[in-house]
Formats: structure tokens, sequence, C-alpha cells
């Protein structure tokens, strides 16, 4: 099913222009009305009447990570505040949040996004859907349910934490949909069968995302759980989920491009590739209001494809994801930076800067034990106190990352000290191809 046909299958001359139009006024406002984004293009000599069409998006300086930790929380508002209905957060680089600011009209574009995702996985008003991501700070749980209940399905907020009362819900009501991050539906998957529940289960589609997933998985969730599985895409600074999602041939993630000005960059020198080959994902908000960004670099390794779709739809396509350039890894749906890890691992007495967080999945769920050296003094006879340390170690990083992690606390010189950049992540799931 086509949500918005005459948006997702505009031809790709039409989406060009509009691409255009939206972008010379989300400059022209963003200049007049954000401070840090008027001095950054005065910087480069660069006024609003120098963008007339995407073909000059180029000048434009990057928006990074970085920026936003600098105007963090609301220096970028292009709106005055009193015209902010909402706000999402997300972890950052540099220990601080990065902010999703939304208006009113941000909330139903938003919306709008997501529900022609559910949409192309065949959700329609006669569907009943568990949703099935956090509801809170994270944008998934009310960014599925916005878009479901936009179609007119009937949503079920179970959110994430009671897979007991998730699979309860699942049968009685007979849901149809499900929304939630892959490995968690696989989960769900593997409680059924041990239950004998599946039978019982009316479940049709899945729309999954939030994490990198490989083709395995869709396979193994789509035979296990008898469903056809989808993929979504999305990032808190953009608006959460809902940017991308993919249609039943599976051939990329269709990006909503009446919203969204997608380029793919070389990481190093920040020059387009050229067309089809890998990158770094950058995205401009065109129709954002309340916290538009210019050329955010998404950090996400990816390429796009600009053919037509067998589907009809003619809007870009994001082909596999291959990695990220930085080092955030997305444990339980939950997205991690080393450096949060080091900062509260610093805070305790006794710890060392050599640590390593090693992240497995064992029976489709995710494990995280982060091994750490400690001084000397705790391994000699006269001092105890191991396990106390250990406790603290792990009460840290349940604060910092909201994690339960394993911890492995180990003698001085016994990991691997690398020379140049220390390397402090060994994810054994190999989730990007
Ligand atoms: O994960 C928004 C979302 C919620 C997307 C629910 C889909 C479903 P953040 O927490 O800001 O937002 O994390 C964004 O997660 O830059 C990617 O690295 C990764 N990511 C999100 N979706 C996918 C996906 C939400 N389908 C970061 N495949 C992004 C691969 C994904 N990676």
């Amino acid at each position: 099913m086509i949500w918005n046909e005459s948006k997702e299958c505009m031809p790709r001359e039409d989406i060009i222009a509009l691409q255009g139009a939206r972008l010379k006024k989300q400059v022209d406002r963003v200049y007049h009305n954000v401070e840090y984004y008027r001095k950054k293009m005065q910087e480069v000599g660069l006024e609003p009447g120098d963008i007339q069409s995407i073909e000059d998006v180029e000048k434009l300086p990057f928006t990074t990570n970085e920026d936003l930790a600098k105007a963090y929380p609301l220096g970028l508002l292009a709106v005055p505040r009193s015209e902010i209905v909402r706000i999402h957060a997300t972890s950052g680089t540099t220990g601080k949040p990065k902010i999703g600011a939304y208006t009113r009209r941000d909330i139903d574009i938003w919306s709008e996004g997501v529900a022609r995702c559910l949409a192309m996985s065949g959700v329609t008003r006669d569907d009943i859907v568990i949703v099935s991501y956090g509801y809170g700070l994270f944008t998934g749980g009310l960014g599925a349910h916005y878009g479901a209940e936009k179609i007119g399905a009937m949503v079920i907020p179970v959110s994430t934490g009671n897979t007991t009362k998730l699979i309860n819900m699942l049968i009685d009501f007979g849901a149809t949909a499900i929304a939630c991050t892959p490995s968690y539906l696989l989960h769900i998957a593997e409680t059924l069968e041990k239950e004998n529940l599946m039978d019982k289960v009316k479940l049709k589609c899945c729309i999954c995302g939030a994490e990198p997933w490989t083709e395995e998985m869709r396979t193994q969730i789509e035979k296990r759980l008898n469903i056809k599985a989808f993929d979504i895409y999305g990032l808190t600074e953009m608006m959460g989920p809902g940017v991308a999602s993919d249609c039943e041939y599976h051939a990329g993630l269709h990006v909503w491009e009446d919203h969204f000005l997608p380029e793919i960059i070389d990481p190093a020198t920040g020059k387009h590739v050229p067309e089809g080959e890998s990158g770094e994902l950058v995205m401009t908000t065109l129709t954002k209001e309340g916290l538009p960004l210019i050329r955010y670099r998404t950090r996400d390794l990816t390429s796009l494809k600009y053919e037509k779709c067998e589907c009809g739809r003619t809007m870009a396509r994001i082909q596999r994801f291959k990695g990220r350039t930085d080092d955030m890894l997305i444990t339980k749906g939950v997205n991690v930076f080393p450096t949060q890890v080091e900062a509260a691992l610093l805070t305790i007495d006794g710890t060392t800067p050599h640590y390593m967080m090693i992240v497995d999945r064992v029976d489709n769920q995710d494990t995280l034990e982060v091994q750490l050296e400690v001084e000397e003094r705790f391994f000699s006879d006269e001092i105890r106190g191991l396990e106390e340390l250990a406790g603290k170690v792990r009460g840290a990083l349940k604060t910092a990352i909201g994690l339960n992690a394993k911890v492995k606390l180990v003698e001085p010189d016994t990991l691997e000290h690398s020379q140049g950049k220390s390397k402090h992540v060994i994810d054994k799931r190999k989730l990007y191809e």
C-alpha cells in the first residue's frame, strides 16, 4: 500500500525541484533565525541567496555531533521556545545528549513519515499494532505510536521491559503488526516457541529498526514467526524512526526525500562520492521547523540508489549499512559511546583508562562485558576489595549507560595497549557486512 502516492511516486525532476525550493527556504530561515548557522555561513562567505538549488548544497558547511554538543540543549532552535511541544534525546559522543525538539507541525510530519513506512509494510487501519520500542526520551516508542495512529490502526503501547506482558497482549488482542528492535523480536519468538504459544499468534508483519541487522536475521524472523519483516531507519537528530524504510522488494530503504536531502560523502575529504559508491550519509532537514539541521553528518556508512524501485516509488534508497565512522555501538537497542563508559570508569578510585568492551549475542540477546585493568594493589595479599570495586564499576556503568554489564577486573598490562588510536570495542555480532 502506498500512503501518499503523489509524493512517494513523484517524478525525479519534481523531487529535485521541490528539494531545491525547500532547501532555499530552509537555508534562509536558519540564516535569519539561528545565530550559530549565520556565523558558520558567514565564516565561509555564504549568503542565503547563494543557495538556489540542490546543486548548491555542497557550498554549505557541515553540522556535526560536536556542533550539537556545543549548542546543547536548545542553541540551534529556529523558532521561539514556546513553539516547541516535545523533546526527545539520545546519547552523544561528548557526554551531552543529542536533542530532538519538535513543533506541532514537526510532529505531524514525523507521524506522516512513519505512517508511510508502516503502510509500506502493509499496515492499514484494520491492524492492531504493538509498539515495543521504548517510550520516553528515545524516539522509537512515541514515533512509531503516532505513525500507527495516523494510519488509524489500533495501537497497544507496550514499550520495552516486560516480555510476558507483551506476549499476553499480543495473543489476547490478536495483534497483527509489531514495531520493535529486530533482536528483541527474535527474543520474543524464542519465548513464544519455548512456551508453545506460536500457534496463538496472529502477526503478519514487523517493522524493525533502531539497530543494524542482517539478512540472516530477517530470514530467521520471517520463518520463525511466519510474518513479513520490514526495516525502518531513522535518527533522533532528523526526527526519529521513519526517515526511511524498505518495501516488499527489500531493495534498500526509501528515504522521504520531500523532507530530507540525503548526500553521500567521503568522510575523510568531505566531498561527494560518485553515485552508488559508499561513504558517510549526510542529511539536511528540508521542512523541520524546531531544530532544523543543515548537512548533518550521521556517521552512518552506506550508499544511495536513485533508480525507480519495482514498487513504483521514486525516492532514493539507502543501501545496506556498512558501519559507522565513529565507535558508537548499539547494544540492547541503546546507543553507547566508549567515551561515556570511560568517563564513568575513571570516576572510581583504583581504576585505569585501560578497558575493553566486548559485545556479543547469545541466544539472540546482546551481552556486554567490560574488562578493566585496575591498580596492582587490588591483587596483593593485603588489599582485598576486588569484589567491592567490581560492584562500584557495575553501578557506575548502569548509571552512565543504563545497561547491566558483566565486569571483569584484571591486573595491569593484561589488555592490549594499542600504540595508535586506542581500540575499546570488540563486537563479535558482525552486524555490518
Ligand atoms: O534509533 C530511531 C529509530 C527508532 C529508528 C526506532 C528505527 C526504529 P537513535 O537512537 O538516534 O535513533 O539512533 C540512530 O541508530 O544513526 C544508526 O546508526 C542506527 N540505526 C537506526 N535504525 C537503523 C536501521 C533511532 N534500520 C542510529 N539499520 C542511526 C541500521 C540503524 N542502523
